[in-house]
């Protein structure tokens, strides 16, 4: 079928150690699709949702050991410990394929391999890169389909170069003990074994679009970013594009495909989706940023989807679905916590336990339904409010980038940074609650650069540096903002309603690099000015406001020490810049406490 020698004895190598049965190209084909549900339909891989409710839709329940990424499981292989860094695993190359090739020695026995060949970003486009990724699990096969661009285009596109990511994934047996997810940017491998979920094992998203890209992108110049693309239309039909990273589950996805509150859709306010997870960015030569989503579907979070929340993603989930994790029903029906419809009576549970409503735990806490990470996998194209501009081969300009985090405390509903380095600063000590998209205790902050912590693909303290570098030539850098939709009163209830009110914020932060918008200075940076942000039609007090946009310095003090001790992991590698920007703000926040004392 294709001449390309490095493709075809790579493919060989791989067969030789995995001992598949047989092997099967990925064409793209409908027929094939329709082939490979059919088969994981029939075999229970997969069941096929009810016809009439859910067209074309699937669901798929992964192993009770496998719900989420692994981080600790996921390493980075480099000839050079270093160039790994502090914040991610590593193991040296040779030792890691030993270990590795063992578990996938043999693991397709009696199994098919599939043959994968992908692209991240549009096909022609400067961003885009190709990879092929080799699997024996169907399941991969029908979200790769959705999830990027597929099949044989794609091996045209390549010809004959030797120029694309060697993924190799075996599900094997699942075992915890025998799964690893390993990078090796050096040779543009990644090798995953042992899993059957999501991130760990669609090569194409996390693995390549973000650790291994990220490492060309410190090589070749530009920034692979776990960040959300949307665009912002005023009623003069002005478009603003921003960028915005928030650490998994933190609300890519929903801010992505917000309504707009009924005053602004009124005014004629609209919102375009380009991309909810990952952001490849690029200088243009107009001295602005240009950002491209390099997938082509969903991978969201499904339990708190409703209409409320999010009614752009729950039409868009409507049909060509896969469900992950959820609950299902006798009938043919998935269902969520904080879904839509009603409970159902009875199902089974994420877990494959028959489930009803009211079953309590040992501590008496409800048991749910839906695993809190479980997901739907959605083509792009059938969201209601997708960009005409998503799959431009160009990109688009981005106004601003955002940063975020989940912070109950401490963190202002939304602040301006004073210039790119101090955004990227600002983006170096995010910090967040843990969600049940990480192992971990929940709840539990920790520091997360640019939501790039189990993401980057290289040192984290050369990325910091390579962010200074990027803006340094930039002639019309974007504004850098941080964002906080999750702090919290002295009850514990969130103190901003969130969701489509999250326009607001979006119009303050463009008005600002518009120079419209008034601002207080602080010392972590600039904050809505009284009435600067649009509170019309909002149920919420003053003091509420207050406290939203509240910098306490003895806290913010307390803040930096975390922020030391953090960028003491990196040694003599911490970049000057970072280290000036920290001194500056601890200087602005003891003169303004003095002041207040
Ligand atoms: P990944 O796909 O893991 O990268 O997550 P994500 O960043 O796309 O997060 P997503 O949009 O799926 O949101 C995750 C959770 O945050 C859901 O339970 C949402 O209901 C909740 N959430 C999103 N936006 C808001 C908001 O503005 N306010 C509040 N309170 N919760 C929100
Ligand atoms: C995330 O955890 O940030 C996700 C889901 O987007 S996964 O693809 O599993 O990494
Ligand atoms: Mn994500």
């Amino acid at each position: 079928m294709i001449e390309n020698r490095a493709l075809q004895q790579w493919i060989s190598a791989m067969v030789e150690l995995c001992r598949p049965e047989k092997v099967v190209w990925i064409d793209g084909s409908e027929e094939q699709k329709n082939m490979l549900e059919e088969e994981a339909d029939s075999t229970g891989e997969m069941t096929r949702l009810d016809e009439e409710k859910w067209p074309g839709c699937l669901y798929h329940r992964t192993a009770v050991n496998d719900v989420a990424r692994t981080e600790n499981l996921t390493y980075i292989c480099t000839s050079k410990k270093e160039d790994a860094g502090p914040t991610n695993n590593w193991m040296e190359p040779a030792e890691a394929y030993r270990i590795a090739g063992e578990y996938f020695k043999g693991a397709m026995e009696g199994r098919t391999m599939y043959v994968i060949p992908f692209a991240m970003g549009p096909l022609g486009s400067p961003f885009t890169k190709i990879g092929i990724e080799l699997t024996d699990s169907i399941y991969v096969v029908l979200n790769m389909l959705i999830m990027t661009r597929s099949g044989k285009d794609v091996l045209e596109q390549l010809g004959d170069s030797d120029n694309f990511t060697r993924g190799l994934h075996s599900k094997a047996d699942l075992s915890l003990d025998k799964r690893l997810i390993l990078h090796f940017p050096e040779d543009n491998t990644i090798w995953s074994v042992g899993s059957g979920y999501g991130g760990n094992v669609l090569l194409g998203k996390k693995c390549l679009a973000l650790r291994i890209a990220s490492w060309f992108g410190r090589d070749e110049g530009w920034l692979a970013e776990h960040m959300l693309i949307m665009g912002i239309e005023d009623p003069d039909g002005k478009i603003d594009y921003i960028a915005a990273a928030f650490p998994s589950a933190c609300g890519k996805t929903n801010l992505a495909m917000l309504i707009p509150p009924e005053h602004l859709r009124k005014q004629g306010y609209k919102i375009w989706t380009v991309g909810d997870d990952i952001a490849w960015i690029r200088s243009g030569e107009d001295g602005r940023l240009w950002a491209v989503n390099p997938e082509t579907g969903f991978f969201g979070v499904a339990p708190g989807t409703n209409a409320h929340s999010n009614p752009n993603a729950l039409a868009t989930i409507r049909r060509n679905t896969i469900f992950t994790n959820v609950l299902l029903t006798d009938d043919g029906d998935v269902w969520w916590e904080d879904g839509e419809g009603e409970t159902p009576a009875a199902g089974t549970a994420w877990d494959g336990r028959p489930w009803k409503p009211g079953l309590l735990d040992e501590a008496g806490r409800p048991i749910p339904g839906a695993h809190p990470n479980s997901r739907f996998t959605a083509p792009v194209n059938q969201c209601p409010t997708i960009s005409p501009e998503w799959s431009n081969p160009g990109g688009v300009p981005l106004t601003a980038i955002v940063f975020g985090g989940r912070r109950s405390r401490l963190a202002p509903l939304v602040y301006e940074t004073f210039n790119w380095r101090h955004g990227v600063y600002t983006g170096a000590t995010m910090a967040s609650e843990l969600t049940a998209a990480q192992y971990g205790r929940q709840g539990k902050v920790r520091r997360d650069p640019m939501a790039m912590l189990p993401f980057c693909g290289y040192n984290m303290a050369d990325y910091f540096r390579h962010w200074i570098d990027f803006g340094k030539n930039l002639a019309k850098p974007p504004g850098i903002f941080h964002v906080n939709w999750f702090r919290k009163d002295e009850g514990g209830n969130y103190i901003w309603p969130g969701f489509g009110e999250n326009l607001r914020v979006l119009n303050w932060i463009i008005e600002r690099t518009r120079g419209n918008a008034s601002a207080e200075k602080t010392p972590i940076g600039f904050v809505p000015a009284a009435d600067s942000l649009d509170l019309k039609g909002l149920d919420i007090t003053a003091e509420a406001v207050q406290q939203l946009f509240a910098v306490d310095p003895g806290d913010w003090l307390e803040e930096l020490e975390g922020h030391f001790s953090y960028f003491e992991q990196f040694g003599k590698k911490l970049p000057q810049g970072i280290l000036e920007e920290y001194r500056a703000l601890s200087e602005r926040l003891s003169a303004e406490r003095v002041a207040i004392k």
